[in-house]
């Protein structure tokens, strides 16, 4: 898998907002955010897309999904938030390396766009 933007932040090649970080992944803010609060969570291993797991990650998701409520929780937006994994370029990603989106801080209306 070829270096995407988001193996350089971690990587420590280019900057970015850190928000938390653990062995096995890392979150920062996104550089265009949609909603006051859009925090980016990824893991370290390289993944392409969510679709690419496979039962070896299992409890790499398993952590993220962790994670990510950890992250709620200390930025106090756990009782209103959205989770968002994209997943190919129809859903709309745009980076091929697997995150999740934490959106909040404003109405999440549904069904999303
Ligand atoms: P997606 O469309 O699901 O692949 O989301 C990719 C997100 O990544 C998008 O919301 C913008 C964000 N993004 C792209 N490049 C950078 C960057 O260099 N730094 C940060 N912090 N976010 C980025």
């Amino acid at each position: 898998m070829a270096d995407t933007i988001f193996a350089k932040i971690i990587n420590r090649q280019i900057p970015a907002d850190i928000v938390y970080e653990d062995e096995s992944c890392l979150a920062f803010k996104d550089v265009n955010p949609q909603a006051p609060l859009h925090i980016l969570l990824v893991p370290k291993k390289p993944l392409d897309k969510l679709s690419s797991a496979d039962a070896g990650d299992e409890a790499l998701l398993g952590h993220m999904l962790l994670a990510a409520g950890k992250i709620t929780r200390e930025l106090k937006i756990e009782d209103a938030f959205r989770l968002v994994i994209n997943n190919g370029e129809g859903a709309g990603q745009t980076v091929f390396h697997l995150h999740m989106h934490i959106l909040a801080g404003r109405p999440l209306r549904w069904p999303p766009g």
